[in-house]
């Protein structure tokens, strides 16, 4: 506490301290009274009581029925899956065995891109920890589960105020059985710009150890020369590579020839002689359709040897028909996700697609009535985030027009809110598909997407159009990210730069050509450990080491959040994100066998100063805690 004190210290942080500075500032040995653990809960749960989850009155604590948990057997053995053919066998005979399977194969996607695309990825620690068990118990045939990277990462720690580190290592331990699966966005990790190569290295390393087998890379602009550390890096842990294409435009469509079939057989090959050990096609749009999944299937499998896995989105309704055309040209694996959490910005229901083959010998084979099971489960927890849903109710086939990915459609919506412009939102993303076309039609996906759609509610917001851009661009402000893009900070789009509108952007900036993880200053993993160890007052972790060299503001946020309220990824979610009603009474297990009994007693009226004092009971025991009310 004495040091969390220095380095507090206006003084020191303006620098202004010198041999006297200690022994004249009393105040440096004033220690706040460390709070117990109930006490700091208590704080978070009159905060939500009062406050609701987005600090401005949220909803009230609705009530929720208990989520159905599938009955499963918890004495038997798990059985054993895919992951046991990696660890014993290596990954290159894992593609190889993947090429053999007569059904197509599933990846649950539940855990990952189902939630970030239907429920701005809030999806908590909890509620997938008590489902993971259930699910590898019932469903041991599955290719993989998706379950950590893209999204999840930063919104863990950001909006969930938890660990992510945590998440992967607690879901490791409650399913050993079936691959887990991770996105990673190449060298933007599982972030939003290019980091240094040995970042990255790090980063992969301790993912790997952490239980993540395999890691499906891409580079949001398709760009292999900027997928190859990280190739290279998991590779060289011995996981698995599945290096992906994301996929733009229409092969079907003849006047428009930038993504046609031919680009897409060049990648994959670039891919395969990358080290990919399984060839992803990232579908983040949806824009794949069934004939065209079926052409692009049967070329890749006439190009290239090893085993391909399609990720679609449902936004358009089509996802299972596309699917269904892929399995006829022979894909070895598809994304799919649990009934009740799929179709629109999701995957395709896992449900839908079982029953669409019926009669097909290449059928999935899963036991569809603990895939029915599984679903009752999601749907009760995904009543827990009605607040994040995005307001889509039917298939919306104009992303054939706009492209923009399942994940950044209710983002983006939510942006252009915040800037005032929810009632031009038609407009914004007709402005997206503008901007697409004034970067050269480029690939969008995390994080060149947010770049276009920066660019497109920039000039919303502005009322500026297409020409308008080129004519007074001398004298606008662009919005940074597209200014770091026409640098090449991201990378080199196809066929490079629209070089007018780069010009008007980067007004005299040198873009660069190369890859900037190459330029970017390596980590001193030495020197932040020092660091660190400093800000946090104790042992630090590699874990710890590498999301502050990620993010470093939302990891000492989320410190800040950890030692003034605790770990609050033991409340149950309604608690977490709404607090208590009046007269409730919970139960918290703060730890194994520990637990606290809270009852919410009453709320004191508004004071002055805009606090309130909530009365509870914990364990028995009146106390009281003061919270500024926001409303
Ligand atoms: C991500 O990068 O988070 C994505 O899901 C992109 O589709
Ligand atoms: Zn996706």
């Amino acid at each position: 506490p004495f040091l969390q004190n220095v380095i507090q210290h206006s003084q020191f942080i303006n620098g202004k301290y010198d041999t006297t500075f200690i022994d004249s500032s009393p105040e440096l040995f004033v220690f706040p009274k460390r709070k117990d653990r109930g006490t700091k809960m208590l704080h978070h749960i009159a905060d939500k009581t009062i406050n609701g989850y987005d600090g401005e009155g949220g909803r009230k604590k609705p009530n929720f029925s208990e989520p159905r948990i599938p009955e499963v057997s918890y004495t038997k053995h798990i059985p054993k899956g895919t992951k046991q053919i990696l660890d014993e066998k290596g990954p290159e005979a894992l593609a190889e065995w993947l090429k053999q399977q007569k059904e197509v194969l599933l990846t649950d996607t539940t855990f990952r891109d189902a939630h970030q695309s239907l429920l701005a990825t809030r999806v908590r620690t909890k509620d997938l920890e008590t489902i993971a068990e259930p699910t590898v118990r019932l469903l041991p045939e599955l290719f993989s589960m998706e379950m950590w990277g893209g999204a999840t990462f930063d919104v863990s720690y950001r909006f969930l105020n938890e660990d992510p580190w945590s998440r992967l290592l607690t879901l490791r331990e409650k399913a050993p059985n079936v691959l887990f699966q991770m996105l990673l966005r190449a060298s933007n990790a599982v972030g939003y710009k290019n980091y240094p190569d040995n970042l990255i290295n790090e980063f992969v390393d301790k993912s790997a150890s952490a239980g993540i087998d395999v890691f499906r890379i891409f580079d949001s602009l398709n760009w292999v020369e900027g997928m190859k550390p990280a190739i290279e890096a998991v590779r060289r842990s011995g996981k698995v590579a599945e290096a992906a294409m994301c996929y733009t435009g229409d092969i079907l469509d003849s006047e428009r020839s930038k993504y046609d079939l031919d680009y897409y057989i060049k990648v994959a090959k670039e891919l395969e002689e990358a080290g990919a050990h399984i060839l992803g096609i990232k579908d983040m749009a949806g824009l794949l359709k069934p004939e065209a999944a079926y052409q692009l299937i049967n070329a890749l499998k006439e190009n290239i040897t090893i085993p391909v896995h399609l990720h679609t989105h449902d936004t358009s309704g089509n996802g299972t028909y596309t699917y269904a055309r892929a399995v006829e040209a022979g894909v070895d694996v598809v994304d799919v996700a649990t009934g009740s959490m799929a179709g629109l910005t999701s995957q395709p229901s896992a449900n839908s697609l079982y029953y669409a083959l019926e009669g097909n010998e290449r059928k999935p084979q899963v036991d569809i009535d603990a895939y029915e099971q599984l679903g009752h489960y999601w749907e009760d927890v995904r009543n827990y985030y009605n607040d994040f849903e995005s307001g889509m109710r039917a298939p919306h086939t104009e992303v054939y027009d706009h492209e923009m990915p399942g994940g950044q459609y209710s983002n983006l919506q939510q942006q252009a809110k915040a800037v005032g412009l929810a009632d031009r939102w038609d407009e914004v993303k007709r402005m997206y598909r503008r901007v697409n076309d004034m970067f050269g039609d480029i690939v969008k996906v995390t994080p060149s997407s947010k770049v276009v759609g920066d660019m497109a509610l920039f000039m919303v917001q502005n009322d500026l159009n297409e020409d308008e851009v080129y004519e007074k661009g001398e004298t606008i402000d662009f919005p940074d990210s597209v200014i770091e893009f026409f640098q090449g900070y991201l990378g080199q789009p196809y066929q490079g730069f629209p070089t007018e509108l780069q010009r008007i952007i980067l007004k005299g900036k040198e873009p660069v050509i190369d890859r900037p993880g190459k330029f970017l200053e390596p980590v001193d993993f030495k020197d932040l450990k020092e660091t660190l160890f400093h800000k946090l007052d104790r042992q630090v972790t590699s874990f710890d080491m590498i999301s502050y060299a990620l993010y470093p503001k939302v990891f000492m946020d989320y410190q800040k959040f950890i030692e003034q309220y605790g770990d609050m990824s033991v409340l149950a979610t309604p608690t977490f994100f709404y607090g208590m009603r009046l007269g409730e009474e919970i139960e918290v297990e703060i730890e194994q066998g520990k637990t606290l009994i809270v009852k919410l007693v009453s709320i004191g009226e508004a004071q002055v100063d805009g606090t309130r004092t909530v009365y509870f009971e914990l364990n028995g025991q009146p106390r009281e805690v003061v919270i500024k009310d926001n409303n």
